[in-house]
């Protein structure tokens, strides 16, 4: 059984926290340098951008301790899925003439595009009056914005969802225990017919976020629902906006962290169809700071939607040259292997690997090793036993290309190894610790 003496990977997390300024390189979660929460993914100018909260934590002055703290939104985009560009502030709660100053209560927003302008909704507590939903309007998808004057009278609620229908029609969706939808005015800014109340949905346990798409035809309203303890995804169907709806089942299973609250967003992009949701990963002990993640998503012919499991790899194709956390593994073996923090006093420099029993794994998959042009590897890694991992890759060709031997001792340390077979293409990789003792890894990259 390995003790961990490993000392914190001061170098590496310099590293990332440079990095992590304007541009991300992450799995599951998604953004790793701030607390992100209730993620609409949309595809604008061949990009997926996604309109998250931003989840703060509450101090003296600042918001409610112990409950949703949330003062501004960021816009993150991304052409693979991986690599995400963090736009920065585009809405704060001082930019909201309406708003409750201090009212910290910038919950889950939305953005869509309508004849060469974006709209983002997003809910607030407007003075004196409750929730109210806002509207701010740009040229571009990540700024800058311009709030409107007042929120949109009629529609009180929180969590606002917009549907543009092939026709060209607006529908508003958002919630207030129940689930509302009304038309939008051609200007987007108001509301064409008298929110009602849709119908045939759960009416016990909390309901909220709605988000509405459509697919050959079926128009799928899914939404998070409280059926036991904590949030899952859920979704109806109907053959119109407004409905009327038929409940269909379960997207998302509650999530075993325990995290109260999921919210998601659903989005074709380049061919495949993605679940964006949020769950606790950078805050186990506090589910009021989440992190967004996202998954596949698959329909059946019928179109019924396939229930995702969450990874912790999540989507994408990773470059084998880049540093690839296989801490956010796709598989990992059922003994003599686990994931910690890197530093438990500051979750955002990430996790890493523990592998303490003989034969004990841990497989990333996807990862693209290009035409053959890397020809040794470095693991950032320590080991107070000192031992071997083997470097494996899975899929055609599959076989081992590298034996590296980590020395003994409590620093962390890039140890590099030549090659044995130089590989090319998609491989699943697999690292294997062959020794008796343990070791600790917190990422693999190939050069
Ligand atoms: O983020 C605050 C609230 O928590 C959202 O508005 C809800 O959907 C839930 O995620």
């Amino acid at each position: 059984m390995m003790t961990n003496k490993c000392k914190s990977a001061i170098l590496i997390i310099a590293t990332l926290a440079v990095t992590s300024v304007n541009h991300l390189w992450a799995d599951n979660p998604l953004i790793m340098g701030q607390f992100t929460a209730d993620p609409t993914a949309r595809v604008f100018e061949g990009k997926i951008y996604v309109y998250p909260s931003h989840d703060i934590l509450a101090s003296p002055g600042k918001g409610r301790p112990g409950w949703f703290c949330m003062e501004d939104y960021h816009v993150f985009s991304s052409e693979n899925l991986l690599d995400w560009t963090d736009h920065g502030v585009i809405v704060h709660q001082k930019d909201v003439p309406w708003a409750e100053p201090n009212s910290y209560s910038m919950w889950a927003p939305d953005c869509v595009f309508k004849d060469g302008r974006y709209y983002f909704y997003f809910p607030t507590t407007a003075r004196g009056r409750g929730w109210g939903i806002g509207v701010a309007i740009s040229d571009k998808p990540y700024g800058p914005f311009k709030v409107e004057p007042q929120p949109i009278q009629g529609a009180r609620g929180i969590d606002p969802c917009v549907f543009i229908d092939k026709d060209g029609k607006a529908y508003l969706y958002y919630s207030m225990n129940r689930i509302f939808v009304a038309r939008l005015k051609d200007n987007m800014v108001e509301l064409d017919s008298n929110p009602q109340v849709i119908g045939n949905l759960p009416t016990r346990g909390l309901i909220e976020g709605p988000f509405v798409f459509e697919r050959n035809g079926i128009y799928y309203l899914s939404y998070p629902h409280v059926q036991n303890n904590t949030e899952r995804l859920e979704y109806a169907i109907a053959s119109s906006p407004m409905g009327p709806f038929e409940q269909k089942g379960v997207i998302m299973d509650e999530s075993p962290s325990g995290c109260w609250t999921n919210h998601h967003s659903i989005v074709e992009y380049k061919g495949q169809w993605y679940l964006f949701y949020h769950d606790k990963d950078l805050s186990p002990n506090f589910d009021k700071n989440r992190s967004i993640r996202a998954d596949y998503l698959y329909f059946d012919e019928d179109g019924t939607i396939q229930k995702v499991t969450p990874t912790l790899r999540g989507v994408g194709i990773a470059d084998a040259t880049r540093r690839i956390q296989i801490d956010r593994y796709s598989a990992i073996s059922p003994e003599g292997a686990s994931v910690d923090f890197l530093d438990p006093n500051d979750t955002h420099k990430g996790w890493k690997v523990m592998l303490s029993a003989k034969d004990a794994w841990v497989r990333y998959n996807r990862v693209d090793f290009g035409k053959g042009q890397v020809r040794s590897v470095v693991v950032n890694a320590c080991s107070s036993t000192g031992g071997t991992i083997a470097i494996r890759i899975d899929g055609p060709g599959g076989q081992v290309i590298a034996q590296v031997k980590i020395p003994k001792g409590t620093d962390w340390r890039q140890v590099n190894s030549a090659l044995s077979t130089v590989p090319s293409g998609l491989h699943d990789l697999v690292v294997v610790f062959t020794d008796v003792g343990g070791v600790e890894i917190d990422w693999v990259q190939f050069n």
